[in-house]
């Protein structure tokens, strides 16, 4: 690579180099291409937003109402109204709260209604494609299912969904999930969430100017209203789509803009919601739609994602992942792209524009996301496989615009395994009838694996994309920690190559490597997108409901870490995380920097609280450290923390584990 190769914006700004911005190689000349195709992307307009706002940054600008807006500084230490800088900081973090649990929710509620839709024989080409796991999820609500209908079970469970939505008082059903001594402490605390909706626009209300003021109880609504995400929208959006598309088990494919096809007709889906992409993923595989590219001189079709709608459909269908959040430009610039299908959120606006330097359609499809440039096609639910089929023959029919002297797909993907549910793991570690975590707890008491750390969230141009998320992991792996994953973070390690069973041959510290052997697991497991964020704390539950390893999540040896989050979903995701006793290691500092009493209620008030708090390590090494540190002293409560018996797995071993 060129030394004057840059990532330097047309206003000259700065200049870096691409390999500063990005890890891996296909990102690399796809930021180089960019410069010399002549495309801003969002690297370039950091840089001319480089004095972002530190009053923004410490979260002491208040623009609640029209006195204002107010910035607290050492001479102005309030506000007109009178608001300090905790009351201020503390409204700014529970509208981010909020905001995230909204944009997870408002996903799960689409699916729950689709849900019902099916059940009332009113989903169109949708229908129920995992019975097991209708019939499981109405058991765990005391919903009747034997002797009945799987439509009539479903339409129950889809209703009990819908009040997890608009309940106004009782507590949230789907809180019974956590272990009883959980529930204890969300009790003690007064943060058990009631409705959904309710606790999203009581935030809205409590932040309101004139409303609440007191920090602590503030900070206390935000982390109530974020377990009616995580303990509610999040965990009833992953089940309904398990009913509706299928329990995600292992599967194999590939991850890098490398899985676009120079020679195919190349559609990507971007953005959350799997509704759409799924029929996609089932029309992409049509006979008569596959004549139609290789009659529009394709070689056939590749149907890629991008971000947590790829997620969705590599974990039920093996669909290859183009790429992670900061890669939704890259792959237009790959000059390759016939179309983009974007649904919510994660969506950047800029995509419209880079596409202007290619040929690429960028088609919006939800009513409630639309982008100036893109063009506009409603998804119809009831319509859906046609309008999936609709939106590919558009795409061939753009092949021909196709610029070959634009096109450059860099030949770089990895193989991966994903795809790892939580009925998955417990089928890989006990087989069909002894389906349990078992083995896992066990090896675990035993020291062969350290402890459980869910590694999630997205990319942020702030910080070199992936290096973080792949140095902890990599780190976290030779620890002989076990790492869940979900959302860009999991894409950032599939991309190097450390979603593969052989990956733990290479990378896995010795008692970890015999389990990932024995199990045929890799040592990093795929979860899914950010709203199975829930699988993670189902995983956990299991864990606890397994026994000998406490009878709460703080006792678990568990972390969360958010490396280079950017969105406010996963502000609600952490503070869920920690509500449920679980740390959660920030790769970089919430914009609470202004008020020391809310830096001190969230890294350290919440541990007398919840049994965790907020850590923030800037460093991915420092963070494995203080990961480890968190574990150990948790396996030192737990009475486990010998050193472990270094043991070789024989036949026997390998029998008992039914693998
Ligand atoms: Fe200023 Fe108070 Fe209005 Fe905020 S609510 S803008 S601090 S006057
Ligand atoms: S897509 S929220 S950039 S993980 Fe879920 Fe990735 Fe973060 Fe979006």
């Amino acid at each position: 690579m060129s030394e004057t190769i840059t990532t330097m914006s047309k206003d000259n700004v700065r200049v870096l180099k691409a390999e500063e911005r990005v890890s891996d190689a296909a990102s690399v000349a796809m930021l180089t291409k960019a410069l010399v195709d002549g495309v801003d992307t969002c690297f370039a307009r950091l840089d001319t937003q480089r004095s972002q706002c530190t009053f923004g940054k410490n979260g002491v600008c208040c623009r609640l109402c029209y006195m204002g807006p107010c910035r607290i500084t050492a001479k102005a230490p309030r506000g007109v109204c009178g608001a300090d800088a905790d009351t201020i900081v503390a409204r700014n973090y529970v509208r981010e709260a909020a905001s995230g649990t909204a944009a997870h929710s408002d996903h799960s509620r689409h699916l729950v209604l689709l849900l019902k839709k099916v059940a009332a024989g009113r989903g169109g080409s949708y229908k129920i494609a995992d019975e097991p796991a209708l019939r499981r999820a109405a058991r765990l609500y005391g919903i009747e299912e034997n002797g009945r209908t799987r439509e009539a079970v479903a339409l129950d469970l889809a209703n009990l969904f819908i009040t997890e939505f608009n309940g106004q008082e009782d507590p949230l059903r789907t809180l019974k999930l956590a272990p009883v001594k959980r529930q204890g402490v969300w009790h003690n605390r007064g943060i058990l969430p009631s409705g959904i909706d309710r606790m999203v626009v009581e935030s809205l209300h409590r932040t309101h100017m004139g409303v609440d003021h007191d920090y602590r109880n503030l900070l206390l609504h935000a982390f109530r209203t974020s377990l009616a995400d995580g303990w509610g929208g999040s965990r009833v959006a992953s089940m309904a789509s398990d009913i509706l598309f299928g329990t995600p088990s292992p599967v194999r494919s590939r991850a890098n803009l490398g899985v676009l096809g120079e020679k195919t007709v190349n559609i990507i889906v971007h953005g959350h919601e799997p509704a759409l992409s799924e029929m996609l993923a089932i029309a992409s595989r049509d006979p008569e739609i596959l004549a139609a590219a290789q009659a529009a001189g394709a070689e056939g079709l590749t149907l890629a994602g991008i971000c947590c709608t790829a997620n969705e459909i590599l974990i039920r269908h093996g669909i290859p992942v183009a790429g992670n959040f900061l890669q939704q430009e890259l792959a237009i610039i790959t000059g390759a792209v016939e179309m983009l299908i974007t649904d919510v959120q994660c969506v950047m606006p800029s995509l419209p524009e880079v596409a202007k330097a290619y040929h690429t359609e960028v088609i919006s499809t939800s009513d409630i996301a639309k982008t100036i440039g893109a063009a506009h096609v409603p998804f119809d639910e009831t319509r859906a496989l046609e309008n999936a089929k609709a939106l590919i023959r558009r795409a061939i029919a753009n092949f021909k615009n196709r610029d070959p002297g634009k096109v450059a797909v860099p030949k770089a993907s990895q193989p991966l395994v994903a795809g790892f549910s939580v009925a998955a793991i417990k089928y890989m570690l006990g087989g069909t009838f002894r389906a349990s975590f078992r083995p896992l707890n066990d090896a675990i008491i035993q020291g062969r694996i350290k402890g459980i750390v869910g590694v999630v969230g997205c990319n942020n141009p702030r910080i070199k994309t992936d290096s973080y998320v792949n140095a902890l992991t990599r780190e976290l792996i030779k620890h002989e920690v076990i790492v869940l994953k979900t959302g860009c973070a999991a894409i950032a390690s599939a991309k190097a190559g450390m979603l593969t069973p052989e990956a733990a041959l290479a990378l896995a510290g010795p008692g970890f490597r015999e389990v990932c052997e024995a199990v045929g697991i890799p040592p990093v497991l795929h979860m899914g997108s950010c709203v199975d964020n829930s699988r993670l704390l189902e995983a956990a539950t299991e864990v606890v409901l397994e026994g000998g390893l406490g009878d709460d999540l703080s006792e678990v040896p568990v972390v969360g870490v958010a490396p280079e989050w950017m969105s406010e979903k996963a502000i609600a995701i952490g503070c869920y995380f920690v509500a449920s006793g679980v740390d959660v290691i920030l790769g970089h500092p919430f914009h609470i920097g202004g008020s020391e009493n809310v830096t001190r209620f969230l890294n350290e008030e919440t541990r007398d609280l919840f049994g965790a708090s907020f850590h923030v390590h800037t460093d991915p090494l420092e963070a494995a450290a203080a990961i480890m540190d968190i574990i150990n002293r948790r396996r030192e409560r737990l009475g486990i923390n010998r050193k472990a018996e270094r043991k070789l797995y024989d036949m026997k071993d390998r029998r008992a584990l039914n693998v």
